[in-house]
């Protein structure tokens, strides 16, 4: 059922004539800033469109931990390793509280986590991007998971209780992410000529992946206006995008590298950078599943998944059998 519910999530928007009193009423309410409780009435397209968000949302988080692991056992100091074993730790932390925030919707974790595994939910374009070597990390840090924040911290004000409340949570957690990527990404800028060369190559490797996180311009998102109707969403994603290029250019220059891009130019007129849009057809064929890693990130989690039967089926068991003990004694 929510397969189908994720699927169909609605496109365009209602106006107020059309709506019924009690999409109306929902409507006030969401206009008045009154957070929207589990228990309270939504229309189903609203709760559709939350299980996809939170659950694409969710599961980047965990997809998002692959190729930052795939560093843990190579970091160059015994001091970066710890900081990015906290970092991939706090990232299955961030998947499990917004896993529970979708359960209060009424899906199951495993109901989303087989949508992924076959295919029916997505997960961030970004991570279908290799990281090749330790200059990635750093830039992941800097710009994923600096563009992550700049779209996480409006989604505090999200209209649903459950989500808001994770993404506090998770936006104290996610700026030391980025302030140690910036951090690891500078020392190697201001390192050896071949450190530095490193650092450029992977700016200019993750820029336009990173940019693609925000979504399609504004005149391709499907969700947009409905989601920010019902301020599931905030801001669109070119409005975000922008800011996330402006945040981004001082620190590249203040790192004293190349821009990635030879059409950022500050524009007074608009009092925002100007830049060259990312290649959108890279971005729809990658979130198709032809992106560089995608085969390779579903088949870890399918593994994961699988290798981990065991251990579900035991928990199952004893939670089974402590029940049992309690209906018993009662
Ligand atoms: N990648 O109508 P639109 C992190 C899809 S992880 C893949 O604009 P919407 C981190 C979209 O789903 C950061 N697909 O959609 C973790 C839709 O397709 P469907 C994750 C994308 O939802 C570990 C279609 O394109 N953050 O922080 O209104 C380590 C049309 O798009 C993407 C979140 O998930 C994409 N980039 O807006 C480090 C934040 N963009 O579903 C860091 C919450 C679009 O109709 N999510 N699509 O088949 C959002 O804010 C919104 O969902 C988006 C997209 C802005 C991403």
């Amino acid at each position: 059922m929510y397969a189908q519910m994720v699927k169909s999530a609605g496109t365009g928007v209602k106006s107020r004539e059309d709506m019924s009193d009690q999409e109306r009423e929902f409507q006030d309410k969401i206009d008045a800033d009154i957070k929207i409780e589990p228990r309270d009435w939504m229309p189903d397209d609203y709760r559709a469109t939350l299980i996809r968000q939170m659950g694409q949302h969710a599961h980047s988080e965990i997809v998002g931990q692959l190729p930052e692991g795939n560093w843990i056992t190579r970091a160059p100091t015994l001091e970066r390793k710890a900081i990015l074993l906290a970092k991939v730790q706090d990232e299955a932390g961030h998947g499990l509280y917004l896993y529970s925030a979708a359960e209060t919707l009424g899906v199951t974790r495993d109901e989303l986590t087989e949508m992924l595994l076959d295919g029916r939910m997505k997960y961030s374009s970004i991570f279908n991007y290799p990281t090749l070597n330790w200059a990635d990390i750093g830039a992941v840090g800097w710009l994923v998971d600096g563009a992550a924040i700049m779209n996480q911290v409006p989604l505090q004000r999200t209209s649903y209780g459950p989500y808001s409340r994770a993404m506090i949570r998770i936006c104290k957690e996610e700026s030391f992410h980025q302030r140690q990527g910036y951090d690891a990404i500078r020392k190697m800028a201001e390192g050896t000529v071949a450190q530095k060369k490193m650092a450029q190559d992977a700016l200019n490797r993750l820029w336009y992946p990173s940019l693609m996180m925000f979504g399609p311009s504004d005149k391709d998102s499907v969700h947009s206006a409905q989601s920010m109707a019902w301020k599931i969403k905030i801001n669109t994603n070119d409005e975000l995008r922008q800011k996330f290029v402006d945040q981004t250019v001082p620190q590249i220059e203040y790192l004293d590298l190349d821009l990635p891009d030879e059409g950022i130019t500050w524009n007074a007129q608009r009092g925002h950078y100007d830049y060259t849009d990312p290649n959108w057809s890279e971005f729809f064929d990658v979130i198709k599943g032809n992106g560089p890693c995608n085969v390779d990130r579903l088949a870890a989690r399918n593994k994961a998944w699988d290798d981990g039967a065991w251990v579900r089926d035991g928990l199952m068991a004893n939670a089974r059998k402590k029940a049992a003990a309690k209906m018993a004694a009662e």
